[in-house]
């Protein structure tokens, strides 16, 4: 059934492939063609064990079959319909089930179709709310260095990723970002949440000082900043952010794109750490992965406090064709459907122990400078190169795809997430294909 096309017969220049170094891939191309519970397959045939969830999406494995029947039933009933002052019931009962897993108090649901359109959606309600709550000047938005948010003109400015930022001349203005919190010099191959760092949070008192806090509106973070390597939170130091936002009148949003559905063995990292933001960013796998879609989580507080003026009245100036596209929501169903049957969002908390001793077994083997693990997620740190930046990483990502295991690369760090699915034995896996590779990498 499966076509397996040939890379020799494939044309390659077109596409212009994103986060790729296209020149290098189209030299020497890695193809999946086909993908079934933790594996993939390539198109020469060869069984790739998945250790990213696809791209941190595919939290219920690959292949459901109630996911692809849902999407078809929906395709052929309503294939299409707006969600501009027109509705369908898929979107409202997904909303409402969606609002029901959420962290407490976090029951309002706006729909996008990525995680860049939830972060930059996020930051424009925060901005919105301070207006609407009569303070105006609350324009202000803080990112931290470090951060992923994705690669709209919003989330790219309070994003933290040097590169990220270096190619593109123009941000936004009125953005500052609070210090990073990795320190390996302090927390390197720490097996519980970094130990050092909580004073961190502190760091936005410096802007508040600097800036005034009357000119602040939100403050958004990543819970684990999962795409520049998997940096948990200091012990207490979300705790922190949260009193110093509600002290200075500042919206908290996190950003959980990754951290969403399970990815930490609780819902969200929210649940996780036990901290409540004002506004949660989610896409990913709010779907599987299967259909593009997003969603950012309001509070009662946020939501009402835009609810006002004539009932004429348009509240939010925002929305996408797609938003709350029907197609989406039948995937979305069929997913949280998926994670409640097999107790998905909370399996994680059974393996994480696992995960983290498989993991820090690696301590020791050559150029490896760090380990690092939260829920399911984990990285591994090995020393650059000299004047060679990120080669030793890019080269332990493509021994270990030859050798049956994928997963993501940032720099000289490696980052695994598995789909939530995963056994020991998957565990067992990764991480000598992992560990063997690192002997070879010189
Ligand atoms: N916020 C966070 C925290 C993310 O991780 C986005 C926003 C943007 O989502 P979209 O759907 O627009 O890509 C992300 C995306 C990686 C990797 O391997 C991470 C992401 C995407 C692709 C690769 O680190 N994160
Ligand atoms: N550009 C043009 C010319 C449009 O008409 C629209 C939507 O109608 C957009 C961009 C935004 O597209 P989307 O709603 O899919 O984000």
């Amino acid at each position: 059934m499966t076509v397996h096309q040939k890379p020799n017969t494939l044309q390659l220049d077109s596409f212009w492939m994103p986060f790729t170094a296209n020149r290098q891939f189209k030299a020497a191309p890695r193809m999946f063609a086909s993908a079934e519970g933790m594996h993939y397959t390539t198109v020469d045939g060869r069984k790739v064990i998945d250790g990213s969830a696809g791209l941190w999406c595919v939290n219920a494995g690959h292949g459901r079959r109630q996911i692809a029947a849902a999407v078809e039933r929906q395709l052929m009933s309503l294939d299409f319909a707006p969600s501009f002052q027109m509705g369908h019931p898929i979107a409202f009962d997904f909303a409402e089930r969606l609002a029901a897993i959420a962290p407490q108090g976090l029951d309002r649901v706006f729909f996008t179709n990525s995680g860049s359109e939830s972060a930059d959606t996020a930051l424009k309600i925060a901005l919105a709310y301070q207006r609407a709550a009569g303070q105006p000047t609350r324009t202000r938005l803080i990112g931290r260095e470090r951060g992923y948010h994705g690669v709209g003109f919003g989330g790219m400015s309070v994003g933290g990723i040097v590169n990220n930022r270096r190619a593109f001349a123009t941000h936004l203005p009125g953005v500052d970002h609070i210090v990073h919190t990795h320190d390996l010099a302090r927390n390197a191959f720490s097996k519980q949440l970094p130990p050092h760092g909580a004073e961190l949070a502190d760091d936005l008192e410096r802007l508040v000082a600097l800036h005034g806090a009357e000119t602040i509106a939100a403050v958004i973070v990543e819970p684990v900043a999962g795409s520049t390597g998997v940096l948990a939170p200091p012990q207490g130091y979300l705790q922190r952010l949260r009193q110093l936002c509600d002290k200075h009148g500042i919206l908290l949003i996190f950003d959980e794109v990754i951290t969403g559905f399970g990815r930490l063995g609780t819902p969200f990292a929210a649940n996780y750490f036990g901290v409540t933001p004002d506004l949660m960013t989610t896409a990913k796998g709010i779907t599987n992965g299967t259909v593009p879609m997003g969603a950012v989580f309001a509070s009662r507080k946020i939501h009402d406090g835009l609810m006002t003026g004539p009932e004429s009245q348009i509240e939010l100036f925002h929305g996408y064709t797609y938003s709350a596209h029907p197609v989406a929501c039948a995937a979305g169903l069929a997913t949280l459907d998926i994670y409640e049957d097999e107790g998905l969002l909370t399996r994680g908390a059974s393996l994480a122990g696992y995960w983290s001793d498989t993991f820090h077994q690696l301590k020791g083997l050559p150029n490896v400078i760090d380990i690092r693990t939260v829920g399911l997620m984990g990285a591994v740190e090995l020393s650059p190169r000299k004047d060679a930046p990120g080669a030793r990483g890019y080269d332990l990502m493509v021994d270990c795809f030859n050798r049956g295991l994928y997963f993501r690369q940032s720099g000289d760090a490696v980052a695994l997430s598995p789909p939530l699915i995963v056994e020991r034995s998957h565990i067992d896996e990764m991480v000598s294909i992992l560990g063997d590779a690192i002997k070879r990498v010189a």
